[in-house]
């Protein structure tokens, strides 16, 4: 067992920001006060929100040109979810793992889910990978997903991948998750060869036959992306598409949001509000990009927009954030992967208790008056408004740590992680 970073632990390496955490709290509070901002009502909503940690992310990512493991990296799921106790312990606000079968495959479910639950940490939505061949999915060979999964023109290959889908929901079932999601790779690289309405129609009728598979209180997500690794045409490329395929398989089809699976300018807050609007918003991946599916920090390149993003999600929840899936999508090249988890959360809580801050009332008025420089002006007080003594004083609350980034490094989780599972230790994952 690597070692466990505890309230107690946090406290006591946070001792010396106590006063400065109070004054700079009391300096927020009496400034937002004045403007009649309920300071506590932000800071509840903030504490109450969590996001997932993909297993995946525990681990260095790396790019077809190489990859530069970390050390110290989690050899099995049930260490991936001790790094992601350890994030959750900094930031209270990373309660759940979504696991990528088959990169997490538990030889003993049961085992996992105990591990998982005396660690603080439940199962959030699963990931079925049909984008690679793999012995546990494509079973001796004899079939392959280079032509796609369920656009597959061979119906035992689209057979193969509703199984693998379906064992991935059995799985989430003995672990006490009660969503999928379906992110498929299936397109084409080349005009002219697949049949885009036929490509279409499998695809459609396969994730009808998984909602029927779907036990009584679980819910799929159809994820969308443009392109990659098919580059010349997707079958899910866009949130159309996705809503079609959703409402083709039933009601507890919903769809999924990641923020880098648009093309560029692409207005992704509109796309939010639409699909809140029919009642199709399932989940939603955190990262940001600069190009395509970067899988960067979110936050780090548009954190404008993703105030913005943020923004519709509290109009779809009527004020606080709605209770779909959010996931942190990103990849970790350079950074500790943990740290870089650390920055995520803190960034999407930073950027809630700002979308918090705008005055629903006034923007509304703004906007039936037709004075969208009223409007823009409700905006930036809250985007240019420094709520972090708020977060800070949100995950206090939670018991987790004011400075998590800081707190990290002075607890030497890294080194003892290295001590622990050695410098060649290479996760699973992209
Ligand atoms: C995809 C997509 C999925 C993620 C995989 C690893 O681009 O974002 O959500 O599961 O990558
Ligand atoms: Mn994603
Ligand atoms: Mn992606």
């Amino acid at each position: 067992m690597t070692m466990q970073i505890t309230t107690e632990s946090i406290v006591d390496a946070e001792a010396g920001l106590v006063a400065a955490h109070e004054r700079d709290l009391g300096a927020a509070q009496e400034r937002l006060a004045r403007d009649g901002v309920d300071t506590d009502a932000i800071i509840d909503e903030v504490s109450r929100f969590s996001v997932a940690a993909p297993s995946w992310a525990v681990g260095t990512g790396g790019t077809r040109f190489g990859r530069f493991p970390i050390g110290g990296e989690p050899r099995t799921t049930e260490e991936k979810i001790d790094d992601i106790a350890a994030l959750n312990a900094l930031t209270g606000a990373n309660r759940t793992v979504s696991l990528h079968v088959p990169w997490d495959d538990p030889a003993d479910p049961a085992a996992l889910r105990k591990h998982a639950a005396a660690a603080g940490i439940a199962f959030d939505a699963m990931n079925s990978n049909t984008f690679q061949d793999n012995p546990a999915t494509t079973g001796d060979g004899a079939v392959s997903y280079k032509f796609g999964s369920f656009a597959n023109v061979d119906a035992d290959v689209r057979k193969r991948a509703l199984e693998h889908n379906r064992a991935v929901i059995e799985l989430g079932v003995q672990l006490g998750a009660t969503a999928i999601t379906v992110w498929l790779a299936d397109g084409t690289n080349h005009p002219g060869q697949a049949n885009f309405r036929r490509q279409f129609e499998r695809v459609a009728d396969c994730l009808r036959e998984l909602h029927e598979a779907l036990p009584d209180d679980w819910e799929m997500y159809t994820e969308h992306k443009p392109y990659e690794p098919a580059f010349y045409s997707s079958v899910n490329s866009d949130w159309g598409s996705s809503l079609l395929l959703a409402q083709h398989a039933g009601p507890r089809a919903k769809c999924l949001v990641d923020l880098g699976h648009h093309l560029p300018n692409a207005n992704i807050e509109q796309v939010v509000s639409r699909l809140a609007m029919t009642g199709r918003l399932g989940g939603f991946h955190f990262n940001d990009s600069k190009y395509g599916d970067d899988d960067l920090t979110v936050g780090s390149i548009d954190p404008y927009q993703f105030f913005l993003v943020v923004l519709e999600l509290l109009d779809a929840g009527g004020g606080a954030m709605p209770p779909v899936r959010y996931m942190i999508d990103a990849s970790h090249n350079l950074k500790d992967p943990l740290e870089d988890l650390i920055q995520a959360t803190d960034q999407v809580q930073v950027t809630l208790a700002q979308a918090l801050l705008v005055d629903r009332d006034d923007l509304a008025d703004a906007q039936d008056a037709n004075d969208p420089a009223r409007a823009a002006e409700v905006l930036q007080a809250a985007y240019r408004s420094d709520v972090r003594p708020l977060v800070a004083e949100a995950r206090r609350r939670n018991g987790a740590a004011r400075a998590p980034l800081p707190t990290y490094r002075r607890l030497g989780y890294r080194a003892a992680t290295v001590a622990a599972r050695g410098d060649g230790s290479v996760a699973t994952g992209l």
